[in-house]
């Protein structure tokens, strides 16, 4: 596959939005549906997440990568919420990253707070908190502004599955070390001097809400230049890429794409990058929306609960296309 071209992803701009003027909220909402059906990312700038808070999220995800190895071990390992270091899941995939992944449910963070950040886990969990409940707010206008887009009868119905009290959401910090150390053995011709960070995937869940520092790693798969391609995404720290993820794809009856990515490592500079995946509860029922289904377009996917999704992705490797399983066709 060809690496790395260049491509203008859209951007989104919400300020314009909350005006609420009728017509500019439908003509964003039009353009948001357009990028999710094209490319299956976009950039939202003037998104109304406060800079503060995305500052202390980012200060204490580095305060705690900087921590001496064996403290940070005491977070791990990942099963799969915690401390992990290159191993990826539970099926062997490897990626070049140290990470924590932790549920956004309050009671579950305070508990693994306390071997984050033994001196203060109360401010751990406070700083996360904060973050949490600003992206996910952030999240639910995308996806309420997806539903009035996709002409859905009720523009809430997939915020709901995020604002629920059992969603099954994660926040993700991936801290990418710089690659000096490439020995001949590993180096991918097409890559240079950098390693895969994070192996291709889609995310499994309705939709990421990703912001890294200002060091460049991301990479999509498109079709746009007649065969796959990847094509870097440049970073940009005061805005936030939203990536559409299987679920979304499953209910929008495959309109919507999940985008398969990956992240490169950077030669010069450390990449972090702090991830938001919002899910619906366990329990929830996952099917293509009765809008998103008519005789020119038959139903593509079978119903599934979001805690069988889950269940079955724990079993593949990370790159599976796991959403096949539940093709109808
Ligand atoms: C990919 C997206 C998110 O980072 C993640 C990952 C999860 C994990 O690291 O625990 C998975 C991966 C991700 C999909 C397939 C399975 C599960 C690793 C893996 C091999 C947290 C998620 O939800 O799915």
């Amino acid at each position: 596959m060809v690496v790395a071209r260049s491509l203008d992803i859209p951007v989104i701009d919400l300020l314009s939005s909350s005006w609420k003027s009728g017509r500019r909220e439908q003509l964003v909402s039009k353009e948001i549906v357009k990028a999710s059906e094209k490319y299956g990312i976009f950039k939202v700038v003037n998104h109304g997440v406060r800079m503060d808070v995305v500052e202390r999220m980012e200060e204490k995800g580095m305060e705690f990568f900087s921590l001496p190895e064996n403290e940070k071990h005491k977070a791990g390992p990942p099963n799969p919420i915690g401390y992990g270091v290159r191993s990826i899941g539970f099926n062997g995939d490897m990626g070049d990253l140290e990470y924590l992944l932790l549920h956004t449910n309050p009671s579950s963070l305070a508990h693994k707070a306390k071997t984050i950040c033994k001196s203060n886990p109360n401010s751990f969990s406070h700083v996360v908190n904060e973050y949490v409940e600003e992206v996910r707010d952030l999240a639910c206008q995308i996806l309420d502004m997806l539903a009035l887009g996709l002409g859905l009868g009720n523009y809430q119905e997939l915020s709901r599955l995020l604002r629920d009290s059992e969603n099954d959401s994660l926040l993700r910090l991936n801290y990418y070390p710089t690659s000096y150390n490439v020995t001949f053995k590993d180096k991918n011709p097409n890559l240079g001097s950098s390693r895969v960070g994070f192996g291709e995937h889609s995310d499994p869940q309705l939709l990421t809400v990703l912001r890294s520092n200002n060091v460049s790693g991301l990479q999509i798969v498109t079709d746009s230049f007649n065969g796959e391609t990847w094509v870097s995404i440049p970073p940009d720290p005061t805005a936030f890429y939203i990536i559409i993820g299987d679920v979304l794809q499953a209910m929008t009856n495959g309109r919507l794409k999940s985008v398969r990515h990956r992240v490169i490592t950077n030669p010069q500079s450390s990449r972090l990058s702090m991830m938001y995946f919002g899910a619906p509860p366990l329990h929830a029922v996952i099917r293509p929306l009765p809008e998103m289904v008519s005789p020119e377009c038959p139903r593509k996917y079978r119903a599934f609960t979001w805690g069988e999704f889950k269940k079955a992705m724990y079993s593949l490797r990370l790159g599976y296309n796991r959403l096949d399983l539940y093709r109808l066709d």
